[in-house]
């Protein structure tokens, strides 16, 4: 079964939104193996962001991530990186779609609520780095055959 990193960022868990995106995971059959509350270091979030090294916007993206708790976890489902691409909709809350989290509940594109790997490359890679292998649970639900 396919697995996604998804991270609840600093904006999401001051704004109490942290339980309306785990419904809209769980809603659409999706199954959480691992979930924990923590708090990013500045090292920890230049490693999460690597790729945008350079960037003008690193510095402050760096900043933000690691400035409060993060509810960071690991989700598993059918086709699930893609499929929660869509449900978090657009980088840029301001171009995010109606019914999307971001189009929903985000506001500019520096506080977008939600992180969701964007690869199987970039899920493996961040499950590493947030999580130890045996942090992640294997079990499934009743419910699943109906899924
Ligand atoms: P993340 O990685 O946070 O899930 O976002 P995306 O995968 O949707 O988008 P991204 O990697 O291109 O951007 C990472 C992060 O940087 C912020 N950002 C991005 C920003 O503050 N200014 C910018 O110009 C861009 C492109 C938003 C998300």
């Amino acid at each position: 079964m396919e697995q996604t990193f998804l991270m609840i960022k600093p904006d999401g868990v001051q704004r109490m939104l942290a339980g309306e995106i785990i419904k809209r995971l769980e809603g659409k059959g999706f199954r959480p193996v691992a979930v924990k509350m923590m708090q990013m270091s500045r090292e920890m979030g230049e490693k999460h962001y690597a790729e945008h090294r350079g960037k003008p916007f690193f510095p402050d993206l760096v900043a933000f991530i690691s400035s409060g708790p993060v509810l960071a976890m690991v989700w598993e489902g059918e086709n699930i990186i893609r499929q929660c691409r869509t449900l978090m909709g657009s980088t840029d809350p301001g171009e995010a779609a109606p019914g999307t989290i971001r189009g929903d509940l985000g506001q500019t594109m520096s506080r977008n609520i939600i992180h969701g790997s964007d690869s199987p490359t970039a899920a493996a890679r961040e499950i590493a780095l947030f999580f130890q292998p045996e942090e992640i649970l294997a079990y499934s639900r009743d419910i699943d055959k109906w899924m």
